[in-house]
Formats: structure tokens, sequence, C-alpha cells
């Protein structure tokens, strides 16, 4: 389908952090409490889009699999571009930022797929850690749907070696272990209405548990970092930036061609280190 009209109006009042909650940010390595970025309405239109983009997944294929679908379909590039997020980023990241990856986190309803306590930096082949995650959620999410918890503070303490994860419920093949790599005792429960996100730290260690209740858990992430970062492409070779902000004083990275299709599907797979075979 080519693009008719655009998904989400683009003139939106937009909203900066403040000081307190830049060092908030700094200190903890994550930030929640925002404004929403769509309201409800415009949840529902983006809800009622997404049969489209799952469509494209081939036999075989989940929803973890829509990974820088972004690159081929205005659906998510919208989002993904949309300055109200880019707003909150930029409080984040400064004036000089691209995004580069967006990928779903959905649980349907009474499934046990869990996401395993990670760093997402150890995932991403990318120097130096100045990165931000936007975790936009497409479904009211809590403690009750297998809503995301996250450990305060550490991304200030270095990158752990991950394992094999040693359950088959979760969607990530390497994780750390609660107790002996870190204790998750002090994790936040994040809870979020739908139209709301959080934003997290590339070091920030994190998972989540499965979904028990009736309710859809559905989150879309949207990876941004600093222009003075550089993926290797020997491990990601498809890597593409989209400046969002600002001047790419660096040119690092390839520069990604915005798509013209509403649902599309790009030829290539994204990379990790793991992956690549590099950790
Ligand atoms: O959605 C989740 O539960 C986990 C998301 C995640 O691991 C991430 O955003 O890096």
């Amino acid at each position: 389908m080519l693009v008719s009209q655009p998904l989400l109006p683009m003139s939106t009042p937009s909203y900066c952090l403040t000081p307190e909650q830049q060092k908030f940010y700094a200190d903890n390595g994550y930030l929640l409490g925002l404004p929403p970025i769509f309201s409800r309405a415009e949840m529902d239109r983006i809800n009622a889009e997404l049969p489209n983009i799952l469509a494209l997944l081939e036999p075989g294929e989940t929803s973890k699999d829509i990974r820088e679908w972004h690159e081929a379909s205005t659906y998510l590039y919208e989002i993904a571009m949309h300055p109200r997020i880019l707003d909150l980023v930029e409080g984040i990241l400064g004036k000089n930022f691209y995004m580069w990856a967006s990928s779903f986190f959905i649980k349907e309803p009474h499934t046990n797929s869990t996401v395993g306590w990670h760093q997402d930096a150890y995932y991403w082949p990318m120097t130096p850690h100045n990165s931000v995650t936007v975790w936009l959620a497409f479904d009211d999410v809590d403690e009750v749907n297998g809503g995301m918890k996250l450990l305060p503070g550490s991304h200030r303490g270095g990158i752990i070696k991950h394992k094999k994860s040693l359950t088959t419920s979760s969607v990530l093949t390497l994780e750390l272990a609660d107790g002996s790599d870190f204790s998750a005792d002090n994790a936040i429960q994040f809870r979020l209405k739908a139209g709301e996100c959080s934003l997290h730290d590339d070091r920030a260690i994190h998972g989540s548990p499965a979904n028990p209740s009736d309710r859809r858990r559905a989150g879309l992430t949207v990876r941004y970092s600093g222009t003075n970062v550089k993926n290797d492409l020997a491990v990601n070779p498809n890597f593409k930036t989209y400046l969002c902000r600002g001047v790419d004083e660096f040119r690092h990275n390839p520069i990604g061609v915005p798509p013209t299709t509403r649902y599309g599907r790009p030829s290539f797979k994204a990379v990790s280190n793991e992956e690549a075979g590099k950790v």
C-alpha cells in the first residue's frame, strides 16, 4: 500500500524534559511519568493498523522478527520519528542524534514468553554507550500483564558478561542471572498507559516476566543514539541511521533512505553481537 495520508498529526505540543528529569535519568538510567506521546484516539488508530504489519510475517516468524521494519514501512517510521518522541530523546542525547532500530515486544494474553534480564548494550556492536530506548506502550502495561522491570543505577555498573538463557521461555538467547550476576531486589516495576512511553539507557539491566493475564501487553521499542556512536559494520552490516535532530558531524555510519510504503519489510535481517558470534 502506498502512503495515502499520514498516520499521525505532526504538529504537536512539544514537551521538554526538566533539569530534574534529566538528572533522574543520568542517576537512574530510566525515566517514567512522562506526558502521553499519543492520545487514546491516536493509539486506537495505531493499534488498528498493527495487523497489517503482523500480516507481513512469514511462516515460522513471530512479532519478535519485526526488526528495523521502519526502513520499509512509513507506519513504523512515522511513529519512530514523531516530534513528540524526538523532543524527549533530545532531552537525553542532546542536539545531534539519530534513530536506528525498532522492534516489537508483544506478549499475547496467557502466554509464557519472558524477556530475560539483560543489558541492551551487550547485544549491540556500538561504541561509545550513548543510546536511549523509547518503549512505547500499545496497551496498558503493568505488573499483571508482564510489564518491564529495571534496576535503577545499573547503567553505572559496567557491562556484565551474559550467559546462554537457561529458560526456553525468554525471547532473548543471552541473559544475566538474578542473584549471581546482580540482584534484582530493587528493580522498579514499569507501569504505562497505552500511548505513554518510558526511556532507558542501553546499559541498564532490565527484563520482564510472562503474561498470565487476559490483557495483551504490546510495546514498540525505538532506539536512538548520539551521532558520536559508531556501529561495527563487520557485525551488523545493514545498519542505517536516520538523523532526527541537528547535524551528523561525525559521519560514522551509513544513512538510511526513508520508506515510501505504509506497510513493508526490509529484505535484510539485523545482526546482534550474539548472532554474529562475537559474544
Ligand atoms: O518489552 C520488554 O519486556 C523488554 C524490552 C527490552 O528488553 C528492551 O526494550 O530492550
